[in-house]
Formats: structure tokens, sequence, C-alpha cells
């Protein structure tokens, strides 16, 4: 049974730009499952924290700053290769870089304004979801579940 969990979010400028829907919209239509979901103003403590591993890189504060720029969208989704399969429905980092047909290909155009998180491992997807969903997430069985899944 599929249980791979990715921490998926769409970042201040896709909800400015009311790119939320399209975005869930693909992870759904592809068979994932929503599992967690909220719209948060985004401290600095946690942005930091989301963002540790690139700390020492010189775009660290302008990104930090862009993450509490306004409410994101914090989504865990559920299903078999979901991680590596949600990164390739989001595009590369760069979006100029990003095929047509992903989300940033689709929806942005500089590396600093690129619409959308995606876990790039499952095990930052575990980290990512315990600093994101302390309170966990919701316990469901979608009703379309064997038709996705054979
Ligand atoms: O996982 P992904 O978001 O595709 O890229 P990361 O290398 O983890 O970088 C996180 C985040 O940092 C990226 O989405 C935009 C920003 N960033 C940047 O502003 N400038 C860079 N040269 C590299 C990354
Ligand atoms: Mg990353």
């Amino acid at each position: 049974m599929a249980t791979e969990q990715s921490y998926i979010m769409i970042k201040p400028d896709g909800v400015q730009r009311g790119l939320v829907g399209d975005v869930i919209k693909r992870f759904e239509q592809r068979g994932y499952t929503l599992k967690g979901l909220k719209l948060i103003n985004v401290a600095k403590d946690l942005a930091e924290k989301h963002y540790q591993d690139l700390s020492a890189r010189p775009f660290f504060p302008a990104l930090v700053d862009y993450i509490c720029s306004g409410p994101v969208v914090a989504m865990v989704w559920e299903g078999k290769g979901v991680v590596a399969t949600g990164r390739k429905m989001i595009g590369a980092t760069n979006p100029l870089a990003s095929e047509p047909g992903t989300i940033r290909g689709d929806f942005a155009i500089e590396v600093g304004r690129n619409v959308i998180h995606g876990s790039d491992s499952v095990e930052s997807a575990q980290r990512e979801i315990s600093l994101w969903f302390p309170e966990g997430v919701a316990e469901w069985t979608p009703v379309a579940k064997p038709w996705i899944y054979e």
C-alpha cells in the first residue's frame, strides 16, 4: 500500500497570483491524496528551519523574506512515488529551465519567484512534514483508490 508522502508548498507568489486551485488540481488529477492543507503566514524562524541547508548561500536572506512575504499554502500529498513525481510535476528550480507542462514551466520565470516547493527526497519530506505539520495530518482513504492503484 502506498504511503509515501511529500511536503508541497505554494509560495506567496503562487497564492497572490491565484494559482492555488491549479496546483491542487494537478496533484488531485494525477491520483495523489491530499493529507494536509493550511493557509498560513510563515514566521521567520520556520522559514529559516525549512531552508536550513541553504543558510550559507547568498540568496538565503532574500529567500526567507520571500517565503515570509505573504501566506503560503502548506500541503502534504500522499501516494506511490509522490516525492519524485511531485518534483517532475513542479519542474526545475530555475523556471526558465522548466519544461512547459510543469508548474514552474507554465507559471514562472525567475528562480526567486518560482511559485512552489516540493520535497527533494523521502527523508527531506519526513523532516519537512514534521516541521510544517507538528499537529499531524488527516487520516482517510479515498474511495477512488482501487481505480488508481491495481
Ligand atoms: O528544491 P528547489 O526549490 O527546486 O531548489 P533548492 O535548490 O532547494 O532551492 C530552494 C529555493 O531557493 C528555490 O526554490 C529558489 C531559491 N533559490 C534562489 O533564489 N536562487 C538560487 N540560485 C537557488 C535557489
Ligand atoms: Mg529544495
